[in-house]
């Protein structure tokens, strides 16, 4: 094996990782070494600006240095205390949050799946104990094209074929409604419904932003009908759409709150359920738990990463970049072109042909970012980017679109 600096080429990574991993991805063939900021360095030296930021678990950027020496710092500390004993960051993340936030409680995990699964407990939990729903005939209602991750019971309630083929049986319990459609989703509640999981725009489906209203309309009708309101914020959160979350834009405060990704700034898998009391009170000791969940290193981190996203106006920076680089992007001309559409720094370049050579040829530009839904080249940037790197990035990416 080559010692850290000793390189081999990108090939190589390549055949190493072909002939002993899982071929669950397709990466781009670009082997990163290390990173800063907006910007990436492949094992042959090229630079290359970021416009994924890790699926928007690097918000802050690259190697945040405020984050990394938290980690540093706590990691020579104490790491792990398991949930057996107390340790010292978890209760002041919680109290974090809730000023942060205004959610009473929190219940913190590791990977987003984890949390989404978190909150279908306490959903299902909640309709037993608190609503009256007889035992195991809870419901949950979920909108089509979702993605909330890759567990069992988050895959059976994928409409993704790809997700589900192969993994059954699956889990019950769940209703499929069509994406941003508030008749359906009073057509689909009935007394044993628990909660309605919705992303408030989602993301693997090509960034599709709901029709205006929507959300405010689902949360009036959850509250009416005593269901839970449940946003997956894993992605769409922490500043990304250019408000701290992304149901601010509608002025609603979901019942339930799923975090993830950047709330560790790329540093560590932190994930939570924010709740009130009524709700996260459902558990009692031994209900639920994850060895991780709650650690000191990964507290110590997310405290800071949460800082460091208020302090330095990174989710003002996504409002006010993200509407610069939307109106640049619409200037784009090209046959292949259908349509450009985003909130803050989360911006989909949907295309009338596959997005994948699209998203080859940015590679060779310098720039790098994943299609989604075959059509749709993503853009997200970490929010650190500037004015200057949005118009580098720009013209590169009109060369390559208007080709
Ligand atoms: C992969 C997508 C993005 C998420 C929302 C929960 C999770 C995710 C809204 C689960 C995770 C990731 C997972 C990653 C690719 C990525 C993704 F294209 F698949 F959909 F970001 F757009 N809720 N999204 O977006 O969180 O357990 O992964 O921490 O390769 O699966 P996780």
């Amino acid at each position: 094996m080559p010692a850290i600096a000793e390189q081999l080429p990108t090939q190589s990574y390549v055949e190493l990782e072909n002939a002993y991993g899982a071929h669950n991805y397709h990466p781009l063939d670009v082997v990163i070494e290390r990173a800063e900021g907006v910007w990436v360095y492949d094992v042959e030296g090229k630079r290359y600006l970021d416009c994924l930021a890790s699926y928007s678990a690097v918000n802050q950027g690259h190697c945040h240095p405020r984050i990394l020496q938290t980690l540093v710092e706590q990691a020579h500390k104490v790491t792990l205390t398991s949930r057996a004993f107390r340790n010292d960051q978890l209760p002041l993340l919680y109290k974090e949050l809730h000023d942060l936030t205004g959610y009473d409680m929190a219940l913190p995990m590791n990977s987003g799946a984890e949390a989404v699964e978190t909150a279908v407990k306490t959903a299902r939990k909640w309709g037993y104990t608190v609503k009256g729903v007889p035992e195991c005939h809870s419901e949950i209602i979920v909108c089509a094209n979702n993605f909330h991750g890759r567990t069992i019971t988050i895959i059976s309630f994928s409409t993704d074929e790809q997700y589900r083929r192969g993994f059954g049986p699956f889990t019950p319990g769940f209703k499929i409604i069509p994406y941003g459609d508030s008749r359906a989703l009073i057509g689909a509640i009935t007394s044993n419904t628990c909660a309605f999981l919705v992303e408030p725009i989602q993301g693997e489906a090509g960034i599709i932003i709901p029709p205006d209203g929507f959300l405010r309309e689902a949360a009036d009708i959850c509250r009416r009908n005593r269901v839970l309101l449940i946003a997956d914020e894993i992605q769409s959160g922490l500043g990304r759409t250019g408000k701290l979350f992304a149901y601010m834009h509608e002025g609603i405060h979901p019942d339930v709150l799923i975090i993830g990704k950047a709330l560790a700034g790329g540093f560590y898998p932190v994930s939570a359920v924010l709740a009130s009391k009524e709700i996260l009170g459902v558990y009692q000791p031994g209900d639920h738990g994850s060895t991780f969940g709650g650690n000191p290193l990964g507290c110590a981190v997310a405290r800071t990463a949460l800082r460091v996203l208020i302090e330095e106006k990174m989710v003002e920076r996504s409002a006010e970049l993200g509407a610069y680089f939307l109106d640049r992007l619409r200037t784009l001309r090209s046959s292949d072109l259908r349509e450009v559409h985003g909130r803050g720094l989360w911006i989909g370049i949907e295309m009338n042909s596959p997005a994948r050579p699209y998203c080859e040829a940015l590679k060779q530009e310098g720039i790098l970012c994943k299609e989604t839904h075959d059509r749709v080249i993503r853009i997200a940037p970490p929010l650190v980017i500037t004015r200057e790197e949005i118009d580098w990035a720009f013209d590169r990416i009109k060369k390559v679109i208007e080709k």
